[in-house]
């Protein structure tokens, strides 16, 4: 009997560590925000990209950028060299008009070259270290902990500042596209759900959004806190995406944030 229990006592013990596991597993909300790409390239009235009503959404993300709750706030900075492969003018006509025209991009990543992508090709915009390239003065810059370039492969476009269009992880590749390594900084924070807000909303805000599922954390995109390049069909086409991935779209006043 004396073993009996004994084993018992082991079996107990373990159940009660799962359990507590599990109830904390469920209970953990340890957030933060990704303010994506509020550049002056991508606002009206004179960026190059001018997102209808980019600069609007400054008062909503300057609103989450003080709640207490985030851990970590992360600024992302679209930073492109002036021979960047999403820019229109960098190619031949005719298949070179901005916005229109698409190009075949292949994977930079060493021995996987004949790996093609999709790209549309953009007016040039946030050429690093141009006035384009500036966070707008209406955001709340000194709430941001850290500010990522991102785009700065002229061989690849990276929307999302956790990858390049073809997830490339090669830390070689990696160091020449984005300046900040965002998985790390989040998993630092024991961060669980990521809150991403910015411009635009069909392009680099969608694409974060998904890598944060694939990254491992619990996304959310604040609808009143983006905008989209194509204002109608774009927020359609991420909505899907955003329901195939698992991402929660919220508003600023849902109860998730204020909580
Ligand atoms: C973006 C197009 C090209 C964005 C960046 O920030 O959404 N869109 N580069
Ligand atoms: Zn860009």
């Amino acid at each position: 009997t004396l073993s009996w229990f004994y084993c018992t006592d082991i079996y107990q013990v373990f159940i009660l560590f799962i359990l507590n596991m599990v109830s904390q597993n469920e209970t953990a909300f340890v957030p933060a925000l990704i303010v994506v790409d509020m550049q002056e390239d991508f606002c009206p009235p004179n960026g190059s990209l001018a997102v209808q009503d980019g600069r609007k959404i400054a008062p909503v993300i300057n609103y989450l950028l003080n709640l207490p709750a985030f851990v970590l706030r992360i600024g992302t900075q679209d930073w492109h060299p002036a021979d960047h492969i999403s820019f229109a003018s960098n190619h031949a006509p005719p298949n070179n008009k901005p916005f229109e025209s698409y190009i075949e991009m292949n994977n930079p990543a060493p021995g996987r070259e004949h790996e093609k992508k999709s790209q549309r090709l953009w007016p040039v915009h946030c050429v690093g270290a141009t006035d384009g390239a500036r966070i707008i003065p209406e955001i709340a810059h000194d709430k941001l902990d850290v500010l990522a370039k991102k785009g700065m492969d002229a061989r690849v476009e990276m929307y999302s500042c956790f990858g390049d269009s073809f997830h490339n992880t090669n830390p070689v590749l990696v160091r020449q596209s984005v300046d900040v390594n965002v998985i790390e900084l989040l998993q630092e924070k024991n961060v669980t759900d990521v809150f991403v807000v910015g411009l635009a909303g069909d392009y680099c805000v969608k694409y974060t959004a998904l890598d944060a599922v694939r990254a491992g954390f619990k996304s959310w995109v604040v609808e009143d806190a983006t905008k989209c390049v194509d204002s109608r069909e774009g927020w359609g086409q991420s909505l899907l995406e955003f329901k195939k991935l698992g991402v929660t779209v919220v508003r600023s006043d849902g109860a998730e944030l204020a909580s």
